[in-house]
């Protein structure tokens, strides 16, 4: 017992030595986060599993930029969900709190960016610096306030009504005409998937844990 205490201590008494002798290195990387703009108003922040709208610019350490979603491919900015990884370490742990409307400038090194592999033009160790701007958040397809939401009677579950509302309301939100034949056969599919004790709901537990997705 007094051994392994010993031998923990001197191990890190090396380790402090080490990295004091080296720089002072961070023992973990971090994202430096700048707000560049913060808009008056901000009603939600942005948190894990929400649905970000960003408009990004990517550079090297250099200073030349390597992507720009503005000006590159289709011009549009992307969406995805925070937290996930669907989008590099950096970005889910640099873009928490953020209010719609709000501007960021990201170092992000590159055990948080593409490592020591890199990736098409990023060459291996990059640090890259994007300037994100989050232009809406919307919940994600499993949070909290999206069952709230579909959940119209409150009782903690979701019936093949209420799924089915949700459904017509989200085609419309999108533009699109609805469909009875189209939502029913969606809802179909969805109970099949979702209602996995099969008794004619989705309770909120079936809902916020899956395994396939998420
Ligand atoms: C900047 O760095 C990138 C990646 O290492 C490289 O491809 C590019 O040629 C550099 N640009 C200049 C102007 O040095
Ligand atoms: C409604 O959806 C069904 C099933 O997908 C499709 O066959 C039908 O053409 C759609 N009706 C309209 C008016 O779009
Ligand atoms: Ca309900
Ligand atoms: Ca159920």
């Amino acid at each position: 017992m007094m051994m392994m205490m010993m031998l923990g201590v001197l191990s890190y008494l090396c380790s402090s030595t080490l990295l004091w002798v080296s720089g002072g290195k961070l023992p973990e990387a971090e994202v430096s986060i700048e707000v560049l703009h913060r808009p008056f108003l901000c009603h939600r922040k942005s948190k894990y599993g929400d649905i970000l709208l960003v408009h990004h610019e990517g550079y090297f350490e250099n200073g030349t930029m390597f992507h720009s979603s503005r000006t590159h491919g289709d011009k549009q900015a992307v969406w995805f969900t925070l937290g996930i990884r669907e989008v590099i370490k950096g970005w889910d742990k640099g873009m928490q709190d953020m209010c719609s409307g709000e501007k960021r400038k990201l170092i992000i090194p590159p055990a948080l960016a593409y490592g020591s592999e890199g990736k098409g033009k990023i060459p291996p160790e990059s640090t890259l610096t994007f300037i994100v701007e989050v232009l809406e958040i919307r919940n994600g397809p499993r949070s909290h306030e999206s069952f709230q939401e579909m959940d119209l009677n409150d009782d903690w579950k979701l019936s093949r009504q209420e799924v089915k509302e949700y459904l017509r309301k989200e085609f419309e939100r999108h533009g699109y005409p609805p469909n009875d034949t189209l939502h029913e056969n969606m809802m179909q599919d969805i109970f099949s998937k979702e209602d996995e004790n099969k008794d004619g709901f989705i309770s909120s537990r079936e809902f916020t844990y899956r395994h396939d997705e998420l």
